[in-house]
């Protein structure tokens, strides 16, 4: 890696004499501004001192090799002055002696000394002081390094334009504008009641039943609308009792559904409410036959609302197969529980621009129906930034 120093008036001068000589792949190492001498402290002046290096790896746009004839003749220190002889004998295992292609063992260990090079380059960091604090604050949610680089791009602009006077707070606003802006064109929020069926679906565990109760609880004590549940979820006799259990608190009926059948029935049961809630085991979805039965009863995309839930504990890795495993079915938008069990939240980021997919609520802890709230793209820049809600 090359690595030099440069000094100019202002920031752009800087990177145009970096750009100049090193190209544009060059890195910004560390900057700084230093005051330079003037006569007895007078006159003295602002400049910007950066550190910029570049990855040998890269192809140079244009390498200008001396012709033979205008090769300079290299200063020799006087110590060093070979005393009689200009011709000299190949000094090491390196030099071949009659071609001018370099000797194979010396082209092994440029491409090793080069391979070293870059791993050790990809771990330097290109940030200093409170923009690297942001870097890693960014790194620490497991924002993927794309999107944390773009976003690291803009406060780099940002924090030059401000002439480096920024505090971590200005960063940390400038990095949820940032944020918002990149999810903000996906739909956000809770029921728009313009669909009567919530379909609410995730793998076992996530927190379905318990966000449907919270949910529910809000729909009909604030929003004064009539409600019913549908559980598909058959297999344990305890989600059953589960779902009953918060039915019976609202004073909602529940039907249970063993067949496609029964859904039928159900769905003519209920055909006064205004939102029917259905309730299912994750396995379900599994099943091919199960959603195209449901896909004839109740068109998905014209009827039916379906949140995807997805647990804040789970890795970004399983949540994208999660996610995959479910893109069978046209997903309306996420619901993100247990946000009060981790402290890494770049995974909302990364799902809502990887699949163009807002998010309804994130819930926060057991209680229902009190630990859920309504999603907004501030919301989760405040969230995954630790910036504080107000
Ligand atoms: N800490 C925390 N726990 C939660 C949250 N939401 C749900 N839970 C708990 O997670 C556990 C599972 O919740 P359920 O609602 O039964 O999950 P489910 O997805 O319906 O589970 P299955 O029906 O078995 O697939 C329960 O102990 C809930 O109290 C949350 O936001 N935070
Ligand atoms: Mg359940």
């Amino acid at each position: 890696m090359k690595v030099k120093k440069y000094i100019a008036p202002s920031m752009p001068e800087a990177m145009k004499l970096i750009r100049a000589e090193l190209g544009s792949d060059a890195i910004i190492l560390n900057s700084k501004v230093v005051q330079t001498q003037g006569f007895f402290g007078l006159f003295r002046k602002k400049n910007f001192e950066v550190i910029a290096a570049v990855d040998p790896e890269a192809p140079r746009k244009q390498i200008l090799k001396p012709k033979e004839t205008e090769r300079k003749v290299p200063v020799i220190d006087k110590q060093m002055e070979p005393q009689k002889s200009v011709v000299r004998e190949p000094f090491n295992k390196y030099e071949a002696k009659e071609s001018r292609e370099p000797a194979p063992e010396l082209l092994k260990e440029i491409q090793e000394l080069k391979a070293a090079m870059k791993e050790l380059s990809s771990d330097i960091s290109p940030y200093t002081g409170l923009l690297q604090e942001m870097n890693q604050l960014l790194m620490n949610q497991e924002i993927d390094s794309s999107i944390r680089k773009e976003i690291m791009s803009r406060l780099l602009e940002r924090w030059y334009l401000a002439s480096e006077k920024a505090s971590f707070e200005d960063i940390q606003n400038w990095a949820k504008e940032c944020v918002i802006s990149k999810i903000s064109n996906v739909d956000y929020g809770g029921l728009t009641y313009r669909k009567k069926y919530i379909n609410v679906v995730g793998p076992t565990g996530v927190g379905k039943t318990t966000t449907i109760a919270k949910i529910a609880a809000d729909c009909m004590l604030k929003d004064k609308k009539s409600i019913a549940f549908i559980t598909t979820d058959t297999f344990r006799i305890a989600a059953i009792e589960q779902l009953k259990t918060y039915a019976k608190i609202l004073g909602a009926p529940v039907e249970v559904c063993y067949s496609f059948e029964d859904f039928k029935k159900a769905k003519q049961t209920f055909k006064d409410y205004d939102v029917v809630f259905i309730d299912t085991a994750g396995r379900n979805f599994r099943n091919e036959k199960y959603i195209d039965d449901l896909n004839n009863l109740i068109h998905f995309s014209n009827d039916m609302e379906t949140f995807l839930v997805l647990s804040l504990t789970s890795k970004m890795k399983d949540m994208k197969v999660i996610y995959e495993q479910f893109s069978k079915i046209t997903i309306s938008k996420f619901i993100f529980t247990k946000a009060d069990e981790t402290a890494n939240y770049g995974e909302m980021v990364n799902l809502i621009v990887d699949t163009g997919i807002g998010v309804a609520y994130l819930t926060n802890g057991q209680n229902v129906p009190d630990d859920i709230v309504i999603a907004s793209p501030s919301l989760i820049a405040n969230t995954t930034l630790g910036v504080d809600e107000s």
